[in-house]
């Protein structure tokens, strides 16, 4: 699909949505409060009283509100826009872990046995080993990572561009999306736009060696387009798909598009 009926499909979504949105069982005085209050789960249960009064209604409401933000964050993403890029010298150190666990439960991936499962809207379904995914160009960048809990940090990622990889498995790249199974269970799925994003990585290397474990051994997908938690370590299974699929931290209220 050519970036512009990309756009003309999202205009529509968006004008759609908004509509949908605005005539919505949300009413007047509810929607001021809910906004005054900063549309926070905290302020949602001061709600109780008005007639958004059961938490799957507010909860309902506020996913409207995050799937809107979706489709004008996918409207508004430019493909060729450049997150920015740092010197060396300016590298984290020591790169902070994170994870939904502990760094002692760190998954173990075996690098012999490891194959990459590749699924969906793809012509060739072979498991990749490590040592062919090796075999693409390599790119190196430093680039910042941004959680959400607050810290960001700079690192430095080396692999294969994920454009090359899915052009490799002979993807359709005018599917919506490509989802992701990791080692440890996180999962998450991302929009094709920026699975295609020149500076989307699926990284082998963190500084120059293999990734360490803590750091998603032995592959990560690394987009600095993107949130700390839209990055998966440890991926073991990936599929390309029109289906919408959201992520480990997307179901718990987390927005989905996830842009930084
Ligand atoms: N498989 C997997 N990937 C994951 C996570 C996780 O728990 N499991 N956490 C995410 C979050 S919230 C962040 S901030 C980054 C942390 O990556 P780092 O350990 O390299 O800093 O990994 C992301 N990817
Ligand atoms: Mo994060």
């Amino acid at each position: 699909m050519s970036p512009s009926i990309w756009q003309r499909d999202n205009a529509e979504a968006v004008v759609t949505e908004a509509r949908r949105m605005l005539s919505g069982p949300l009413p007047q005085a509810a929607r001021r409060q809910f906004l005054r209050r900063g549309l926070t789960l905290g302020g949602l249960a001061l709600l109780s009283g008005c007639r958004i009064d059961d938490s799957a209604t507010a909860e309902a409401a506020l996913q409207r509100v995050s799937r809107f933000n979706d489709t004008v964050q996918g409207w508004l993403f430019d493909a060729s826009r450049l997150a920015p890029t740092y010197p060396d010298s300016m590298i984290t150190r020591p790169f902070p872990f994170n994870a939904f666990y502990g760094e002692s439960e760190v998954p173990q991936v075996d690098a012999d046995t490891y194959r990459l499962e590749v699924t969906g809207l793809v012509a060739d379904k072979r498991r990749w080993r490590l040592d062919e995914l090796r075999a693409l160009p390599q790119h190196t960048q430093v680039t910042r990572h941004i959680c959400v809990e607050g810290w960001s940090a700079i690192g430095k990622w080396g692999g294969p561009r994920f454009r090359d990889f899915l052009q490799a498995v002979g993807a359709d790249l005018g599917a919506r999306y490509v989802g992701f199974q990791c080692a440890d269970n996180y999962y998450t799925s991302i929009d094709m736009a920026t699975a295609l994003h020149p500076q989307t990585l699926l990284a082998l290397d963190w500084d120059g060696q293999p990734l360490p474990p803590r750091y998603g051994f032995p592959m990560k997908l690394r987009m600095p387009t993107k949130l700390g938690y839209k990055n998966p370590k440890h991926i073991t299974a990936l599929f390309v798909s029109n289906t919408f699929n959201r992520g480990y931290w997307e179901d718990q209220g987390y927005n989905w598009f996830g842009g930084s």
